[in-house]
């Protein structure tokens, strides 16, 4: 399962933000929002479901499908405010650094409406600066790094005498998530290719570590509290600055108090479906009308969304080019062996072979793995076919009823 990590300074709207993903889970809805450690919990990433197109009614397995959208589970983490020199251990820094470790991805919130100061306290709105808080977070990933590095000199000089340079940097790397392709982008970028590791100064090794922090830990930067009318300025100072990222504009309360509203049976809010209808007039209270009103207006009406479930999507079929393939063993009816219809989606790397697909199900399915079909054309799919988002697959293997 994909893991997204929630980072920024306190007081950002990291927790609300978890809440609002989590609010399917409910055991975890009543949450507190001081945060001492990290705290997983399941989130959905969502795109049309092919149920509609097929014009057939699915009963899913893995995942869920609303109204046609095919919502799959992912797994995040709200990891409490990074503090300055957290790369030391401060403020239990290590312990939220490796939590940053083990994600596939960054949801790094800043507030911008700048109602933080510098160490996350609560000021007046438009005074705090976050395109400097998002740099003093990325610092400090960075420097976390440099540390791992620092810390295995000695083994990444042993493995570059035996193998090289980028494996020795890929194994001592390993802990968060690192790749030999990473480290070769980093090393390109930093200039640092030709330069013996040995040699490597203190500042080449942050800017390396500069260099490899959006490969191995991809990152979307989401301004919160859009809501605010002191965030817009901020909105455009955060797209200049994070230019070749992506910046999502969000209102992280507006989401939860919509997904709760729903829970609660006032109002009919699928998330990210942009719209939202109140169920019964009478029934809200002029507290919660009035919280509605300042909803719409500020948040529907302006920006279509409150945006926490299209920043999810993006994550995943963006960022990390996930593409959503649903596996069958019944190409006729698109079904497993019990008869569930699209049982299951995968969220599979953009490169992903079927082969790959058959792992992801079983391995028992990819050791007896002959070849797959394409379910809709009933077709059998070259060797090295790479997988499409939205795709429907067979997946034939040696031994009768074996399949999934
Ligand atoms: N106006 C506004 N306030 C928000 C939004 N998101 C969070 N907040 C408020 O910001 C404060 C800090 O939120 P919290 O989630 O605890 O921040 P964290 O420290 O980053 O986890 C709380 O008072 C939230 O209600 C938002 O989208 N709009
Ligand atoms: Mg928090």
């Amino acid at each position: 399962m994909l893991t997204f990590a929630i980072v920024g300074k306190t007081n950002v709207g990291k927790t609300t933000l978890f809440n609002a993903a989590t609010l399917l889970n409910a055991e975890i809805s009543n949450y507190p929002f001081t945060t001492k450690e990290p705290r997983a919990g399941t989130a959905y990433v969502c795109d049309t479901c092919v149920c509609r197109e097929l014009d057939i009614v699915d009963s899913p397995k893995n995942s869920a499908c609303v109204e046609g959208w095919r919502y799959i589970p992912v797994r995040i983490i709200d990891v409490p405010g990074l503090l300055k020199d957290a790369w030391r251990g401060r403020g239990l820094g290590n312990r939220f650094l490796s939590a940053i470790g083990q994600a596939d991805a960054l949801i790094h919130v800043v507030d911008a409406s700048g109602s933080v100061d510098e160490e996350g306290g609560i000021s007046s709105p438009g005074s705090g600066n976050p395109v400097q808080d998002f740099m003093d977070i990325e610092t400090e990933m960075e420097l976390w790094i440099s540390h791992i590095i620092d810390r295995n000199r000695q083994p990444i000089e042993r493995e570059t005498q035996k193998t090289s340079l980028e494996e020795g940097l890929t194994k001592a790397l390993t802990g968060i998530k690192t790749r030999a392709t990473d480290v070769a982008s980093a090393l390109v970028d930093a200039e640092l290719s030709d330069t013996p590791f040995t040699k490597w100064t203190p500042e080449e090794t942050l800017a390396f570590s500069g260099s490899l922090l959006p490969w191995v830990k991809p990152t979307l930067l989401i301004a919160n509290k859009m809501d605010l009318p002191t965030a817009e300025d901020n909105l455009e100072k955060l797209i200049e600055y994070h230019s070749e990222g992506l910046v999502a504009a969000c209102s992280a309360e507006a989401e939860l108090a919509l997904r709760r509203a729903d829970q609660s049976g006032l109002i009919k809010y699928a998330p990210g479906q942009e719209k939202f209808t109140v169920v019964d007039e009478d029934r809200l209270n002029p507290e919660q009308r009035k919280a509605i009103d300042y909803i719409e207006q500020r948040v529907m009406y302006k920006y279509m969304r409150t945006g926490i479930q299209h920043a999810l999507n993006t994550v995943a079929f963006k960022l990390l080019r996930r593409n959503m393939v649903y596996p069958v063993s019944d190409e006729d009816n698109y079904s497993d062996r019990h008869g569930n219809v699209l049982p299951d989606a995968h969220l599979m790397p953009h490169d992903a072979t079927p082969l790959d697909l058959a792992e992801t199900v079983h391995t028992r399915l990819a050791e007896n793995y002959i070849l797959a079909i394409d379910a809709r054309t009933g077709l059998r799919l070259p060797k090295d076919y790479t997988l499409r988002h939205r795709d429907i697959v067979k997946i034939m293997t040696q031994r009768r009823g074996k399949q999934k």
